[in-house]
């Protein structure tokens, strides 16, 4: 592991590469989930690398949609497992949701290492090795378990690939998804996209759950419906323009403020 000095300018996006190349060594997190994270730090770039305030609602949202369900699954991938192991097993504690490892590359490996390394960090159970293909879908994440994903009533996907989600929302399970990529696939198909890193989204998520957790069901229950997803996308791609415009302005050395 590179040593990354902590008063580096970029030192969260530099050890999150390590988290996720330490990944790779230990054979959870795929090759191409390299590129993947690649991808996702242009996004946070873009957006500013905080979460903007549409996220933090997301991911509020998101937490009400987790307690409400009847049956909430977290489905881990190999990227997710890389940067938030710990973290993942503590929402899937506190909001009662099972974990459940689903790949796009799967291999039986690779499903076994991420297993260890949740339970490493806390989780009694984890589903996945028993999956089989109960989704209508001609890859591997076709693959799920019978009393995790496919009987979900909601299903959390941080990090997804695109058609499965569409799956998902076809087979009436309501999708929560994290994206940094607001025109994904994914962040258009997901009914509660989080536009935001998963390293600070599921930290911000834990925090607010004493918030919600005792909540009558009604209250909860209008908090969701009042939410419109599209508002949230529009309002991380209005954030992308807004900082886009002000580094252009900065380099033209035009102040934003004069009239
Ligand atoms: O472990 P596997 O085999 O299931 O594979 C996992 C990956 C992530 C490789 C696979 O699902 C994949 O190829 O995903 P995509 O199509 O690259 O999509 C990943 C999305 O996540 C992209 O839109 C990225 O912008 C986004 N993303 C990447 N890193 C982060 C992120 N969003 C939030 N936080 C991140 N840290």
């Amino acid at each position: 592991m590179t040593e990354i000095p902590k008063n580096h300018p970029r030192y969260e996006s530099l050890m999150a590469r390590e988290q996720i190349v330490a990944g790779v060594e230990k054979g959870m997190t795929s090759r191409q989930g390299l590129i993947a994270q690649g991808r996702g730090e242009a996004f946070d770039y873009l957006i500013g690398e905080n979460t903007t305030e549409g996220a933090a609602y997301a991911e509020a949202v998101a937490v009400c949609l987790l307690l409400l369900a009847e049956n909430p699954v977290i489905s881990v991938n190999g990227n997710a497992a890389a940067l938030a192991a710990a973290e993942l097993v503590m929402l899937s504690q506190l909001t009662g949701a099972k974990l459940e490892v689903n790949l796009f590359h799967r291999t039986d490996e690779r499903v076994k290492k991420i297993i260890g390394e949740l339970k490493e960090n806390g989780a009694d159970v984890v589903l996945g090795e028993n999956a089989e293909p109960l989704l209508p879908l001609e890859h591997e994440r076709a693959k799920v378990e019978r009393d995790g994903i496919f009987d979900a009533d909601v299903v959390f996907v941080p990090l997804e690939d695109g058609d499965r989600c569409q799956v998902l929302t076809d087979m009436k399970k309501l999708v929560i998804a994290i994206d940094l990529n607001p025109l994904s696939r994914t962040a258009q198909t997901a009914h509660v996209s989080i536009v935001d890193n998963l390293k600070r989204a599921l930290p911000n998520m834990i925090d607010m759950i004493p918030e919600f957790r005792n909540m009558n069901e009604e209250d909860l229950w209008e908090i969701v419906d009042a939410y419109d997803n599209n508002v949230v996308l529009m309002d991380a791609i209005e954030t992308m323009k807004e900082n886009l415009t002000a580094k252009q302005n900065e380099i033209l050395g035009i102040d934003e403020d004069s009239d």
